[in-house]
C-alpha cells in the first residue's frame, strides 16, 4: 500500500512538548505560602500590580551593590558622570528612545555579577513562577533611569507589557508577560513613580492613547521594594518633578512561546550557567531550541532536561562556550 502523508509525518506531540517545556518540579503554590507572599498574589490579580516590601525583598547591601552596579554601566555608556541627587544626561548613549530627562539601559545581565544574583531572587522568583509555572523566560533587564523633567507628558506613557495579539484581545486566564521594577531610589509622586491604572489588567485590551490617564494612581514605594505587576495592566510613570535620580531594574518576564526582547538564550556562558542553579537556565531559555539553521531544532537534546529537571544535561550545556 502506498505510504500516505499521514504516514510519514509522525512525530510525538507530547514529546516534543515536554521537550520545549522543561518545567522545574517545584511546588510553586507552597513556594508563595512559605515565602507569605500570598496577599501580594491576591493584589495583583485584584488590582493588577502591587508593592512587596523591602524586607520582603533582599537586605539594603544587596540593593546598593545594584544600585552601584547600575551606576557604573550608566557611566560607561553615557560618558557622563552620575550621583543619586543630581539630574544626569544620556550624554553619547544612543539607545531608544531618546527622550529629555530620562533613558533606559538595555542588556544588563552580564555587566555585573549583582544581575545574575538577582534573577535568582527568591520573592522574584516566586512571584514569577505562580504566574508563568515554570514556563517564564528572561526577556529583558534593564533600568529606567529618570531625573527631574523625565516623563511621558499628559498620557502618562500608558501601556500594556503584554504584547498585542491580531484579535487587539489580550489573555484573561493567564499572563502571556509579567514585570516587575526593583526600586534603587525612593518612589513617589514627586519622584516621578511608576503609575498603574488599577483593574485595567481585566480589560484585556491595550488603552487608546490617553486613555486611563484621569485614573492612574503614582505608586509610592520606598527603595528596596519590588513592584510586580501583571502585563496586562494599565501603567505609564507620573512626571519626575525634583532633582536627583529615579533608578529600577526591571526584570521582564514573558512566557517561553513567545519572542524575547532581548538576546540571551544562546550567549550566556556555560560558566555562568554552571555556577547558577538550574531554575537560572530556564529562566535563560539555555535550552530553548527556536532560531535553528540547517540542522533543524535537535529537540532530543532538550529531551534529557524534560525528564530531569534538576540537572542541566550536557547536551544543552555544550551549546553554550
Ligand atoms: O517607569 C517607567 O517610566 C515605565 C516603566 C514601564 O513601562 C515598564 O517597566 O514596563
Ligand atoms: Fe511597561
Amino acid at each position: 500500500m502506498a505510504q500516505t502523508k499521514d504516514d510519514l509525518i509522525q512525530f510525538d506531540a507530547a514529546a516534543e512538548d515536554n521537550a520545549l517545556s522543561p518545567k522545574g518540579h517545584d511546588d510553586y503554590d507552597a513556594k508563595v505560602a512559605e515565602l507569605g507572599l500570598g496577599e501580594y498574589i491576591e493584589e495583583v490579580d485584584e488590582r493588577g500590580f502591587v508593592v512587596i516590601p523591602p524586607e520582603k525583598v533582599g537586605p539594603p547591601e544587596f540593593i546598593e551593590r545594584v544600585r552601584s552596579a547600575v551606576l557604573r554601566v550608566a557611566e560607561e555608556r553615557t560618558g557622563e558622570k552620575f550621583a543619586l541627587d543630581k539630574n544626569a544626561s544620556s550624554g553619547k548613549y544612543r539607545s531608544e528612545p531618546q527622550m529629555s530627562g530620562q533613558f533606559i539601559l538595555y542588556y544588563l545581565l552580564f555587566e555585573d555579577r549583582v544581575f545574575e544574583e538577582w534573577l535568582s531572587n527568591e520573592t522574584m522568583l516566586a512571584m514569577v513562577n505562580h504566574y508563568m509555572r515554570g514556563e517564564g523566560q528572561l526577556s529583558s533587564l534593564t533600568s529606567f533611569v529618570k531625573w527631574n523633567g523625565g516623563g511621558y507628558g499628559d498620557t502618562l506613557g500608558l501601556h500594556s507589557d503584554t504584547p498585542r495579539p491580531c484579535s487587539g484581545v489580550l489573555p484573561a486566564q493567564c499572563n502571556d508577560v509579567v514585570n516587575s521594577a526593583l526600586c534603587l531610589t525612593d518612589y513617589s509622586e514627586e519622584n516621578g513613580a511608576i503609575a498603574f491604572v488599577p483593574g485595567s489588567h481585566k480589560l484585556c485590551r491595550h488603552p487608546q492613547r490617553g486613555e486611563g490617564a484621569d485614573k492612574a494612581v503614582a505608586v509610592e514605594a520606598p527603595a528596596g521594594s519590588l513592584i510586580f505587576f501583571n502585563g496586562n495592566v494599565w501603567h505609564g510613570a507620573v512626571p519626575k518633578k525634583t532633582d536627583g535620580l529615579r533608578l529600577t531594574l526591571t526584570s521582564y518576564i514573558c512566557h517561553q512561546r513567545l519572542k524575547t526582547q532581548e538576546q540571551y538564550q544562546r550567549h550566556v556562558s556555560r560558566e555562568m550557567l554552571e555556577r547558577n542553579p538550574p531554575a537560572f537556565a530556564r529562566l535563560l531559555g539555555a535550552a530553548d531550541p527556536m532560531g535553528w539553521t540547517s540542522l533543524g531544532p535537535q529537540f532530543s537534546r532538550f529531551a534529557a532536561w524534560a525528564k530531569d529537571p534538576e540537572t542541566v544535561p550536557d547536551s544543552v550545556l555544550e551549546l553554550h562556550t
